[in-house]
Order: structure tokens, then sequence, then C-alpha cells
């Protein structure tokens, strides 16, 4: 079965299909269709920007889509980044939004800096049919950026539990990240599907 990862981030791009590695699906991305995958991200909550982004994918495609919306939520920051967590800054690029992140905090304790990655996977079967998928990962902010593996804002994330970021953790954030934990369900439910 082909399935369409309606995303044009490459790090997700990457874990996705690394996680999904052992289903018997062959994931097509918009480099694979040769195609520009285009959609509005104007929604308020996770949850409508996945179910925008797949919807749109399934439409432009024809095939069953995944999309996923995901962003870093900060306690101190009352949530934000959120759900604009690609686009903090002006410039919408990880380097300017870490530093931003980092200044906001500057001079804030440990145990002020409590922050949470969240998922939302949208799956859509048809344009009737779209299932979610959610995952979340707590964890605090650190002082400076440490590590240069993964995407985002992992040189920034260290995961509860963990002394060190997601950048230096590299494949271990497989295991634990809010993606990770949203995919292991979406993978439930495909494997039972797929039969
Ligand atoms: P698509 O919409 O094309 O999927 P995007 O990067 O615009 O790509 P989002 O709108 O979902 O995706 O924004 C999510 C942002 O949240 C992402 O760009 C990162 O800055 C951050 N983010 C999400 N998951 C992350 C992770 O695992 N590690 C680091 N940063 C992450």
């Amino acid at each position: 079965m082909k399935i369409f990862l309606a995303t044009n981030n490459k790090g997700k791009i990457k874990e996705i299909k690394e996680i999904l590695s052992d289903l018997n699906i062959e994931i097509l991305t918009p480099r694979d269709l040769k195609i520009k995958f285009i959609c509005k991200e104007d929604g308020d909550s996770f949850y409508e920007n996945a179910y925008k982004k797949a919807i749109t994918g399934l439409l432009q495609t024809g095939y069953i889509t995944i999309s996923e919306d995901s962003g870093l939520m900060i306690d101190y920051l009352k949530g934000a980044p959120g759900v604009k967590s690609a686009r903090f800054t002006k410039k919408k690029n990880n380097k300017e939004n870490i530093k931003k992140v980092l200044s906001l905090l500057k001079g804030i304790k440990k145990e002020q800096r409590k922050a949470k990655f969240k998922c939302v996977i949208a799956l859509a079967l048809s344009f009737k049919k779209v299932k979610f998928f959610e995952g979340e990962c707590e964890g605090y902010i650190s002082e400076k950026e440490m590590g240069n593996k993964g995407f985002g804002y992992d040189p920034i994330f260290i995961p509860k539990g963990y002394k060190k970021t997601f950048a230096l953790l590299g494949e271990e954030k497989n295991k634990i990240s809010h993606r990770a934990k949203a995919l292991f369900q979406l993978k439930n439910f495909l494997q039972t599907f797929l039969k």
C-alpha cells in the first residue's frame, strides 16, 4: 500500500520513515511525487492544522495521507510557541526561533523552564474518515544549545529523566519523543487496517 506523507519538513520525514520502516507500506513524500505540497496552517490547534494538511494531501494526490502538526509548549511562556512553533520569529528559521526562546528564558531557573513537545498525526483514509493519533513528551529548556542531530528546537530541549538534549540523544529520540508516541499508535492502527 502507498501512503502520501504530507509534509515539507525533512526532519519529520526522516523520523516518520524510520519509525514506520517495519510496516508493509510505501511512504511517498512530495519530493517522490515531484509535487509541491502547500497548505496554509492557520488553525488554532494542532488537530485543526493536522486535519487540514491531511485533507489537502489526499485531495492533491488521491493517496491515503498522513500528516502531522507539532510544536513546543513552554510553561513560562504560557504554552508558546505552540502551534506557531515553526513561525515563532519573522525569519521562520530554527536558529532564530531558538535564539528567541533562549533570550525569553534568560536568567530563569531550571524549575521554571518546563516544556513539552506535542504532536498530532492525522490519517486521512477518505474525505469522511480521518483518524487522529496524539503524543506528548515532557522536559525542560536547556540554558544553551547542545548537539547537532535532529531538527527544530532539538538543541535546547531536554526530555524528562535525561541530561542530554534531543539533539545530543540522536536515535534515542525516536523511542521517547512526542512523534514516536503518536506514531506507535498509528502503527498499531495500520497493522490491523492492513490485515
Ligand atoms: P509541515 O507543516 O510541512 O509538516 P512544519 O515544520 O511547518 O512542516 P509544523 O507546522 O508542524 O511543521 O511546525 C512544527 C515545528 O515545531 C517545527 O518546525 C519545529 O520547529 C517544532 N518541532 C516539532 N517537532 C519537533 C521536534 O521533534 N524537534 C524539534 N522541533 C520540533
